[in-house]
């Protein structure tokens, strides 16, 4: 069985641990508290008769561009960058991890654009279709998620598992 290691990137309170939490253990807690450490999550999926464990990285680390660990881009498969669409600066937030991305010569490395909360339809400020355009510019494969509800979680992460295995 081979292994795939995830970074799970994004703004503070966009959502990375919610989304391991209900991913790895089907959970969703309300009142999560903020990362302040490093956490990892496995989960033994199966692609096209092939099982996989996915090591999901989650760090206080990963939610500043800044921060991240550029030694990461050495081992990391795959990137799972996460917004909050009820958070009117959240693209500005993705458009800087792509430009570290460029910067440091990975775009090669695949990529998720996960929208989260969308179960917040009323508090939306980031539209589907301005999401759908900026996954396509930089070769995102795009969902719209809620950690809360499940939606489309399981779906993305096996996405980008088959993709790296394709
Ligand atoms: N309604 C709703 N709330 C969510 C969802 N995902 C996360 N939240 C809430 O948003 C808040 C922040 O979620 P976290 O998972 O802690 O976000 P994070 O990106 O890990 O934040 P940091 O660890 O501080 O960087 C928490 O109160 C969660 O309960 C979602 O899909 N829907
Ligand atoms: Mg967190």
């Amino acid at each position: 069985m081979c292994y795939l290691h995830f970074d799970i990137c994004g703004k503070k309170g966009a959502g990375k641990s919610s989304l391991l939490s209900r991913f790895v253990n089907n959970s969703f807690d309300e009142l999560c508290c903020e990362t302040n450490g490093i956490h990892m999550g496995v989960k033994k999926v199966s692609v096209d008769g092939r099982y996989i464990n996915l090591y999901i990285w989650d760090s206080y680390l990963y939610s500043k561009v800044d921060s991240y660990p550029i030694s990461n881009f050495k081992s990391v498969d795959g990137f799972v960058f996460v917004f909050d669409c009820t958070d009117e600066r959240a693209i500005e937030d993705i458009l800087e991890w792509q430009k570290k991305v460029e910067q440091e010569g990975q775009t090669h490395i695949p990529k998720l654009l996960l929208s989260n909360k969308c179960d917040m339809e009323c508090d939306r400020v980031i539209s589907r279709l301005s999401a759908v355009r900026l996954a396509e510019k930089y070769k995102m494969e795009f969902f719209e998620v809620s950690a809360k509800n499940s939606s489309q979680v399981e779906l993305a992460f096996l996405t980008l598992t088959a993709l790296l295995l394709s």
